[in-house]
C-alpha cells in the first residue's frame, strides 16, 4: 500500500457541477493564494454544519424581532411630519401610521426589545461568524453564478450586521460620535442587512434544517469533552465546514454553547436594568450615562442636562413664558398661570431610543386643555418647541392622538415635586408611548394645527 504523504495537498477540486467550464476552474485553482481554500489551518473540531445551524436557528428566530422593532421605531418618530430620521428615504420609506398612545409602555417595549435583544444577540452573532470563518477564505471564491450572488449577499449580511452592531452600540455609549448621522446610517445599514439576509436564508434554510437534524441537541448537551468528536466530514464537499485536519477538542460542544449562552446572559444582566428598572438598574453597566441625576423625586436618568443644552436663568427663570399659537386665541402664560390650570397626574414612562427607560408619576396640564384654551379643541397636530437655543431635539410634532390623550401632559412636576431644570423645568411634554426624544423639555411654545 503506498504511503500517503504526511501533508497531502488540499483536496482535489470536485468536477465542475455548476456553470463554470472546467478550464476556468483549474486556472482559478492554480492561482489559489496561500492560506485560502480548504486548508489545514482551521482546526477546531467543533466547526460543522450542526453547530453553525444551531447558531443560525437562534438568529433566525430572534433577528426578525430586532428588525421589526427597529422599523417600527422609525414609524414611531412620525415620518408623516418629516421628523423621522433619516428624513427622506425615497422609495425605502415605510407605510406611515399614527403611532398609538396605548398601551403607554408600547414604545418602551418595542425600543427595549430592539436594543436589548440586539445587544444580547452579539455573542451569538460572533459565534456564528466564528463557526463559518474558514469559508471566508474559500477558493475559488465562487464556482457558479448562483454562488456569486450568494457570496454578494453574504457580504451584505456580514457587513450589514457588523455595521448595525457598531453604530448601535456606539450610539448607546456616546452621543453623536459619528461623522455621519446615526439614524440615517443605521436605517440604510438595516436595509442592506435585510436584503442580504433574505437571500441568505432562502439559500441556506434547507442546509440549516438538515444541519439541525444531523444531530440531537439533547444528546450534545449530554456529551462531555472526552466524548466530543468532529462532525462527520464530507471530504468531497468543497463547502464543508468540518476541519480537514481537526485538532483534539479542548472544549465540548455543550461547553461552547454554554460559553455563548453565558455571554448572552451576561449581556442581558448588564442591560435589562436600564429598561425594566429595579435593582438591576445599577447593574446596567452597558448604560454608561452619568449616575447622579438629581435630588429625591427628581433622581432619575438625565441624558442632556440643562447646562449641556444651554438653558440659562434668562430662558427658564422668572421671565419664562409659554406661548400657545395656531388658534383664534393665541396667548402667553407664565408659570403661575399654568399652575393655576387644572392639574392632572399620570404614571408614564420615558423610553429613549438608546434603550433605557424610566417610569415616573408626572403632574401637569393636559395638552388637550391647552389646545382648547388656544381655541383649537380638535387639532390635527401640534408643534412643540423648546426654549433650548439649539439642538436636534428642541422641537417635536405630535399627532392628534398624542395631543388628545387624557394622560398627555405638559408636566410641571414629577413625583410630587417641581420638575428640576435638568428634567425640563419649567415645563416638559410627557405623552403615553411617545418616543423619549419627543418628550420635549423646557417647552417655550406649542402651535396647534388644524386641517383647515
Ligand atoms: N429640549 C429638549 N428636550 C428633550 C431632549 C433634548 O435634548 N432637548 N432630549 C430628549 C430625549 S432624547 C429623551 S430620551 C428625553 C429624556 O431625556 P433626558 O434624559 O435628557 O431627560 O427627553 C427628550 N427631550
Ligand atoms: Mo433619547
Amino acid at each position: 500500500m503506498p504511503r500517503t504523504s504526511a501533508r497531502p495537498a488540499a483536496p482535489a477540486p470536485p468536477p465542475p457541477r455548476y456553470g463554470f467550464p472546467a478550464s476556468a476552474w483549474r486556472a482559478l485553482e492554480r492561482l489559489r493564494p496561500p492560506g485560502t481554500g480548504r486548508t489545514r489551518q482551521w482546526r477546531s473540531p467543533l466547526r460543522g454544519p450542526w453547530l453553525t445551524s444551531v447558531f443560525g436557528a437562534v438568529l433566525l428566530a430572534c433577528l426578525p424581532v430586532v428588525i421589526i422593532t427597529g422599523l417600527l421605531d422609525y414609524i414611531a418618530y412620525g415620518p408623516q411630519f418629516g421628523q423621522a430620521f433619516p428624513g427622506n428615504v425615497g422609495w425605502l420609506h415605510l407605510p406611515f401610521f399614527d403611532w398609538p398612545t396605548r398601551p403607554s409602555w408600547l414604545f418602551r417595549l418595542s425600543q427595549g426589545l430592539h436594543v436589548g435583544l440586539g445587544l444580547v444577540l452579539i455573542p451569538v452573532v460572533a459565534a456564528k461568524l466564528w463557526s463559518v470563518v474558514p469559508r471566508l477564505f474559500a477558493w475559488p471564491p465562487a464556482r457558479s453564478l448562483a454562488q456569486v450572488i450568494e457570496r454578494i449577499s453574504l457580504l451584505a449580511v456580514v457587513g450589514g450586521i457588523l455595521f448595525e452592531i457598531a453604530t448601535g452600540v456606539l450610539n448607546i455609549q456616546y452621543d453623536y460620535v459619528f461623522g455621519f448621522d446615526f439614524y440615517t446610517a443605521h436605517y440604510f445599514g438595516a436595509w442592506v442587512f435585510i436584503a442580504g439576509i433574505v437571500v441568505h436564508v432562502a439559500v441556506k434554510l434547507p442546509h440549516t434544517v438538515a444541519g439541525l437534524r444531523s444531530r440531537s441537541l439533547r444528546a450534545e448537551l449530554r456529551t462531555p469533552l472526552a466524548d466530543t468528536r468532529p462532525e462527520p466530514a464530507h471530504p468531497e464537499d468543497p463547502d464543508s465546514l468540518v476541519a480537514v485536519d481537526p485538532a483534539a477538542p479542548t472544549l465540548s460542544r455543550r461547553g461552547l454553547l454554554a460559553v455563548v449562552g453565558g455571554g448572552s446572559l451576561l449581556v442581558a444582566a448588564l442591560t435589562v436594568g436600564q429598561t425594566i428598572g429595579g435593582p438591576l438598574r445599577s447593574a446596567a453597566l452597558l448604560l454608561p450615562r452619568g449616575r447622579s441625576y438629581g435630588d429625591g423625586p427628581n433622581d432619575f436618568q438625565v441624558n442632556r442636562t440643562a447646562l449641556a443644552a444651554g438653558i440659562t436663568d434668562e430662558l427658564a427663570g422668572p421671565n419664562w413664558r409659554l406661548s400657545l399659537a395656531g388658534g383664534p386665541r393665541a396667548m402667553t402664560l407664565d408659570a403661575a398661570a399654568l399652575a393655576a390650570l387644572d392639574q392632572h397626574t399620570a404614571t408614564l414612562p420615558i423610553a429613549c431610543v438608546e434603550g433605557w427607560s424610566v417610569t415616573q408619576r408626572w403632574t401637569g396640564v393636559r395638552l388637550r386643555e391647552l389646545a382648547a384654551l388656544a381655541g383649537v379643541p380638535t387639532p390635527t397636530s401640534a408643534v412643540v418647541t423648546s426654549v433650548e437655543p439649539q439642538g436636534a431635539f428642541a422641537r417635536a410634532t405630535l399627532t392628534a392622538d398624542q395631543v388628545l390623550d387624557p394622560d398627555a401632559l405638559l408636566a410641571l412636576s414629577v413625583n410630587g415635586a417641581p420638575l428640576s431644570r435638568d428634567h425640563g423645568a419649567p415645563a416638559r411634554v410627557i405623552v403615553p408611548a411617545l418616543p423619549g426624544v419627543h418628550n420635549t423639555k423646557w417647552v417655550g411654545s406649542i402651535e396647534f394645527r388644524s386641517a383647515t
